[in-house]
């Protein structure tokens, strides 16, 4: 199962490694073909390469849209070496067998990410490219294909062990790299595309990754896991930027995406807000006049929780913030901006990652959100639901105030990031007690109610602050029960979809716990 490599073709727009490559082939009497800017790369290290326009008699074309598409190349990696009949046709037309391809494609992806305009990236859409890689990759009982520049190295390890050949089972191994490049490609393409033409449905989609990172475990040590990016430009933890600290965890990264996504509900230019993650659930949100106290109120939601947390920002972080974050042990924390006089506070706790982000998400903007089931995959439109006070519905005898009206919102934008059963109370633009992902929306109602009175022990507080708090409730309440339960807790208003058999029953308790409530009309499950 070895196959001789005697003939090669480089065509890489990366150039990264390229010419410590072609050397090494060279040394070891390789032939090098290649296209015009790989070769012209080659030559000037000194090196001798035959250009493909040679080899095909014709010129690269129409701005090198057409290079390597042609039967010179492509008969040269398909032809089967044990085949008469192949054979007998290389002979005939004058082909030459090629028994390494060395392609990476052109940056498709980072043009993307780069926010190039649509005939960019149209014209960075490789095609030549990934039809080489695809016919060298089905011929790998005999070629040998490289996609990727982390793999040069073991490449040449491999020639170098078998004198001059590969074995199948690494050529095997580098086809599948090789269908998985392409694969994940053509999935970018078509990401991007539905994305620029605003194709929304979840129908006729394909989802692919790009390798990104390989992580040191999964949720759990035992468990193998990697970090891939699927393109999208949407700012948040694929795209931020670490500027110090230990590398990130698996769980660091869905923590930290949870955190984000939720603090970019809340607009820098109405206010400075503050989420702290737990477990992908908000243990405390606060918007603030500054982001320090954004971040305290945040904290003082649950002291206990936020131990360990991930912190995500909507402004730039400045040093009273990082002064306040530092004192207690914090996993991360991620802001679209950090000044120098935080940093320098940073500069002290080596192990906390900083990460930046370039901007806010777009919290109503399209997408697909997808999860693994046994057997498949379900995909859905992003939760980008958005309300404002027009949309609501006052139910109850009583009218929520203006100010309560501002909690109800707030509660409401928090719920949706809460794991269902969630019932989340505020009061003064600030989470007081969270319940999460519960069977039960009265346990959740309980639990939050619990954590809020632990709250107001530990910081000497007279009462709980759920006294006079607003409370929202992802879905409807099925049964007067759990609003009970809000009411018991001191909420003095409540947000929810409404749309329950049973509206009446609640509706008449919460006028009869002189409550006001609102209808979203809307339901923000998260699971
Ligand atoms: O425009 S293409 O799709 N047409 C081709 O025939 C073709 N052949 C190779 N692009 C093509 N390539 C790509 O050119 C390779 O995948 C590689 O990314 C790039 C290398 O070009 P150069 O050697 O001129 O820098």
């Amino acid at each position: 199962n070895l196959a001789p490599v005697r003939r090669a073709l480089i065509s890489v727009s990366d150039k990264t490694g390229l010419t410590d490559l072609g050397r090494a082939l060279s040394d070891m009497g390789i032939e090098i073909l290649s296209t015009g800017g790989s070769a012209a790369a080659l030559r000037a290290a000194g090196l001798t390469v035959t250009d493909v326009a040679e080899v095909t008699g014709f010129p690269e074309m129409m701005d090198g849209r057409v290079k390597t598409l042609h039967p010179m190349v492509h008969g040269g990696l398909l032809a089967l070496r044990d085949n008469a009949m192949h054979l007998a046709a290389m002979e005939e037309h004058g082909i030459a067998p090629i028994d390494l391809l060395v392609v990476n494609l052109y940056p498709f992806e980072e043009t993307v990410a780069k926010g190039a305009d649509y005939d960019t990236c149209i014209e960075n859409i490789d095609i030549g490219g990934p039809a080489m890689i695809r016919a060298a990759a089905k011929n790998h009982a005999f070629v040998t294909t490289v996609v990727d520049v982390e793999d040069y190295a073991a490449v040449l390890a491999e020639l170098s062990a078998n004198n001059g050949h590969t074995t199948l089972a690494f050529r095997q191994k580098l086809a599948q790299i090789a269908y998985a490049r392409t694969g994940a490609y053509d999935a970018a393409v078509s990401t991007w595309m539905a994305a620029a033409i605003g194709e929304e449905t979840p129908r006729r989609r394909v989802f692919a990754g790009t390798f990104a990172q390989a992580l040191r475990y999964g949720e759990n040590a035992h468990q193998k896991a990697a970090f891939y990016t699927d393109g999208s430009d949407r700012p948040g933890v694929a795209l931020a930027r670490q500027l110090q600290g230990k590398e990130l965890s698996y769980n660091n990264i869905n923590d930290t995406d949870a955190a984000f996504e939720l603090v970019s509900e809340f607009l820098p230019s109405d206010s400075a807000a503050c989420a702290i993650i737990k477990h992908a659930n908000p243990c405390g949100v606060a918007t603030g006049t500054t982001l320090a106290e954004a971040y305290q109120k945040a904290f003082d939601c649950d002291r206990t929780s936020a131990f360990g947390g991930i912190v995500a920002l909507n402004s730039t972080l400045d040093k009273a913030t990082a002064q306040r974050i530092a004192e207690i042990f914090t996993e991360v924390v991620i802001a679209p901006g950090v000044d120098d006089d935080a940093r320098d506070v940073f500069a002290a706790k080596k192990n906390l990652r900083l990460l930046l982000t370039p901007g806010l998400a777009n919290t109503a903007a399209p997408g697909l959100a997808y999860r693994q089931v046994s057997g498949g995959m379900l995909v859905q439109d992003r939760d980008n639901g958005h309300l404002g006070m027009d949309d609501l519905k006052v139910v109850t005898k009583k009218a929520p105030t203006d100010a309560q009206m501002r909690d109800l919102l707030f509660a409401w934008k928090v719920a949706k990031h809460v794991k269902s059963n969630a019932i989340v109370y505020v009061k003064d633009g600030a989470t007081v007690g969270v319940g999460a992902g519960q069977m039960s929306r009265v346990d959740s109602a309980m639990i939050a109610a619990k954590k809020a009175e632990r709250m107001a022990d530990a910081l000497g507080l007279p009462q709980p602050l759920t006294i006079g708090s607003a409370v929202a409730s992802d879905a409807f309440f099925p049964f007067a029960d759990g609003l009970m339960e809000a009411a018991a807790a001191g909420a003095s208003c409540v947000i929810q979809p409404g749309g329950s058999m049973r509206d009446d029953e609640v509706i008449a308790a919460a006028d009869a716990a002189g409550l006001a409530m609102v209808f979203t009309g809307m339901r923000h499950f998260r699971h």
